[in-house]
């Protein structure tokens, strides 16, 4: 079957007259994988391409797929003990591999495209209890595995059989770099999806590693729909095999636009609703077990003494996670698609849309002390978890070939349940970032200023009723609420109201090499903050940014003071996409403006995105102006996105409401 497959692949590769791919860098030969170029390839159909089946293949043969390299002279080295090479040239000694500059270097791969459909799915049943409100990706929660490999061209078709949600598919952490038309946010990059419609998602999988896709629309990925994403490539650190993404995840029994209304009423004058919504179980790839009713857990089997690469992705709606494994230890090797020197932990606390590749030296059958089952666990961590009951946090299993009995009788480590990162010395990324160091001007000049984040309230826009006042999140004075049918990316040259919460940046001058600079201050009653008012909440928020890994120049737990006190960072800081802005502390955050778009920003707390904690980039407006000049087709799809969504939403019959309101929450 699969050399079938493969030889099908070569045949395919053999026809292809023109090339495509990454021709970003002028035709040379001396600089390292630059030597890609279409000049150097000797064309005598002797040689022959890289065709080869990515180490870490799914369980499932049907999920296997083959890199495909439209690059002759090179070779794949296909050796557990050489994970950090990817490719190397037959001849000249250059390779693409894990010192690769990715952000300009990467292969030519292949186009891939695949089709997922979003549906409503009334019979879903994740841990002992019916959940009438899921929706999915075809089918199946979580959503078929997507793979790519890297350099690969990578087209996703969505389309949407939903009756009465829109929907928009949002690619976790891929870079998107020149396409923010594909970001898949509604009300800012795109118009939802209408029901019935397709859009089709395009990208370059500059990057590589394990990340998920998932919805953008309102608080539709709580209901179910995400999935795992992985773009094959090499690895910081050696391993024998591996097992299928583990994604952990946090469940309601009732549909997150039904609770919604208890994040928007808590605590406010007259209701009677006194607390924000709470979660119910905690699920690894889809199923847990609801007050034990399920006598089956997630489990996964190894052989003794081999290093296994496993991919963790938390795709929780309010938890912070610490994840073990009893009486194992794993090496980290990389964070949120970005290659780190590997380190050993044996806890690792994983946010919300955070993503780990780690690798686990399993014992070797000598040393095992006759214990062959161990406890995977999953422990919500302090502060950092909102769930009804007590929970079972021993939520998987890992076997060894031959375990005897059913359930493991080990015990958990030592660790604490503190609610945090991983620690900022550790999360140290291969490729080295050295940051412009701010000069005073920029300290007085952050992105977004006077950033603390408050609890506030305020009446909902149109269609309001008067006695509507709502709970609301925001980084500055106002909740943002986006327009499903103006889409920024449509607005450009429009005036943006104050509930759009767009800040403009464009690429600095050479000397700072475009780094631009923010401050996001947690719950702090020192600081100034926004004129409006609002409560100071403690809580930690793990905050996301779109189109863009940020270098995290400093976390702390410590109240902000000013501008003068901070102690940044600036050589090869953390970077990632995810950080978790401690709950009474505050981050400083630096990201380069290369890459023109309209960008989100928000917190990864599903609730609290959906209240208003998110805010736009707008970056380099004029650039993003040009650059959609010649994007012509992917502009004609958003037009299109959008006539078919103002059609479907002008008829009432699609959405009715008793009180007339289709939108009530921030949209994102
Ligand atoms: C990656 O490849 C380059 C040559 O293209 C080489 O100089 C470098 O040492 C390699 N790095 C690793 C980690 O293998
Ligand atoms: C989703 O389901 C459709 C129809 O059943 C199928 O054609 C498609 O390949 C599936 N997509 C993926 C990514 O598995
Ligand atoms: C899913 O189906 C149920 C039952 O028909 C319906 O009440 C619900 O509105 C549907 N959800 C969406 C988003 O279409
Ligand atoms: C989405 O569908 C749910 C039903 O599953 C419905 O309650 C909600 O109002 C819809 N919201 C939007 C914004 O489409
Ligand atoms: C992105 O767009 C900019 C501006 O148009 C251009 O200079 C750059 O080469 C583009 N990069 C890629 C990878 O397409
Ligand atoms: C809204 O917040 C203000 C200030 O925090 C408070 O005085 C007021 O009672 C709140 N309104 C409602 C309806 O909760
Ligand atoms: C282990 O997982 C398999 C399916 O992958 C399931 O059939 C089995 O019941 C699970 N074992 C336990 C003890 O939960
Ligand atoms: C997932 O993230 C949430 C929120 O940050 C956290 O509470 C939970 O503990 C995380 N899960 C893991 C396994 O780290
Ligand atoms: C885990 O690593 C620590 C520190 O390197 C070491 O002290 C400990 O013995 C290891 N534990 C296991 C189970 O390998
Ligand atoms: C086996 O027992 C030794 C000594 O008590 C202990 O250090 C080691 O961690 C145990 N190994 C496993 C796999 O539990
Ligand atoms: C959204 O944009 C449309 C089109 O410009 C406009 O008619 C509508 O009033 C806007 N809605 C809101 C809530 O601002
Ligand atoms: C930030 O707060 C300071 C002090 O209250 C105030 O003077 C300044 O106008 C605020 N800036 C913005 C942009 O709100
Ligand atoms: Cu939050």
């Amino acid at each position: 079957m699969r050399f079938e497959y493969w030889m099908i692949s070569i045949v395919r590769f053999l026809g292809l007259s023109s090339f495509v791919g990454n021709d970003q860098e002028p035709l040379q030969e001396v600089q390292g994988p630059a030597s890609l170029s279409v000049g150097n390839v000797v064309n005598d159909n002797v040689q022959t391409p890289p065709v080869f089946e990515p180490p870490g293949a799914p369980e499932n043969p049907d999920d296997r797929i083959s890199c495909v390299y439209d690059m002759e002279n090179w070779k794949y080295p296909d050796s557990s003990e050489k994970r950090a090479v990817w490719l190397q040239h037959k001849t000249n000694g250059y390779e693409f591999n894990i010192s690769t500059d990715y952000e300009k270097y990467w292969p030519r791969g292949i186009t891939r495209k695949y089709h997922v459909f979003v549906n409503n799915d009334t019979k879903a049943n994740w841990d002992g209890i019916d959940f009438p409100g899921a929706k999915l990706l075809n089918g199946t929660f979580p959503g078929p595995w997507i793979q790519a490999c890297w350099g690969d061209e990578v087209e996703i078709t969505v389309t949407n059989n939903l009756a009465y949600n829109g929907t928009a598919i949002h690619m976790h952490g891929i870079r998107m770099l020149n396409q923010s038309l594909m970001d898949g946010v509604p009300g800012v990059t795109q118009c939802p999806i209408a029901p019935g419609k397709s859009f089709t998602y395009k990208f370059t999988a500059t990057q590589y590693g394990t990340t998920w896709y998932h919805s953008h629309y309102s608080l539709q990925y709580s209901d179910g729909v995400l999935g795992p994403l992985t773009i094959h490539g090499p690895t910081s650190d050696n391993w024998d095999y591996s097992i299928d993404p583990i994604l952990l995840g946090d469940h309601n029994h009732r549909s997150a636009f039904q609770d919604y209304y208890q994040e928007q009423f808590a605590g406010i004058k007259g209701s009677a609703v006194k607390a924000p919504p709470k979660m119910t179980s905690i699920l690894l790839n889809g199923r847990g077990s609801y007050a034990g009713i399920v006598p089956e857990k997630y489990n996964t089997t190894v052989k003794g003494g081999k290093r296994y690469l496993l991919r963790l992705i938390n795709t929780s709606t309010d938890t912070t996670f610490i994840f073990a494994i009893d009486n194992h230890n794993f090496t980290v090797v990389e964070a949120d698609l970005v290659p780190i020197k590997p380190y050993i932990t044996d806890h690792l606390a994983i946010g919300i849309g955070q993503r780990y590749h780690v690798v686990l030296n399993t014992w070797p059958d000598s040393q095992r002390n006759e214990t062959d089952e161990f406890w995977i666990r999953t422990v919500p961590a302090d502060h950092c978890n909102n769930f009804r009951d007590t929970l079972d946090v021993r939520q998987g299993i890992l076997y060894y070939e031959a375990h005897k009995s059913k359930w493991p009788q080990t015990n958990e480590g030592p660790y604490k349940y503190i609610c945090r990162d991983e620690p900022f010395d550790k999360l140290q990324p291969i490729l080295n970032w050295n940051i412009t160091p701010l000069t005073e001007k920029d300290k007085q000049d952050f992105v977004i200023p006077n950033s603390t984040i408050m609890l506030a309230n305020w009446s909902l826009p149109s269609p309001p009723k008067e006695s509507d006042v709502v709970n609301n999140w925001n980084a500055q004075e106002h909740p943002i609420w986006v327009n499903y049918t103006e889409p920024t990316v449509k607005n450009l040259d429009g005036s943006f109201g104050p509930n759009a919460v767009v800040y403009s940046v464009s690429a600095k001058d050479s000397a700072h090499k475009n780094w631009n600079y923010m401050v996001i201050i947690g719950n702090q009653k020192t600081n100034p903050g926004p004129s409006k008012g609002g409560r100071l909440i403690p809580a930690a928020h793990p905050i996301h940014m779109h189109g863009h890994d940020f270098a995290l120049l400093q976390q702390s737990d410590e109240p902000y003071v000013d501008q003068n006190s901070l102690k940044l960072t600036y050589n090869n800081p953390p970077r990632r996409d995810v950080v978790l802005l401690p709950r009474n502390g505050f981050i400083v955050i630096a990201f380069r403006a290369d890459n023109p778009g309209a960008w989100a920003v928000h917190c990864h707390i599903a609730w609290h995105a959906s209240a208003g904690l998110a805010f736009q980039i707008l970056e380099d407006k004029d650039m993003f102006k040009t650059l959609m000049e010649s994007q012509k087709d992917d502009v004609k799809q958003l037009n299109q996105s959008c006539k078919d969504w103002d059609i479907w939403f002008k008829n009432p019959k699609n959405h009715w409401h008793p009180d007339g309101r289709f939108q009530d929450d921030s949209g994102i």
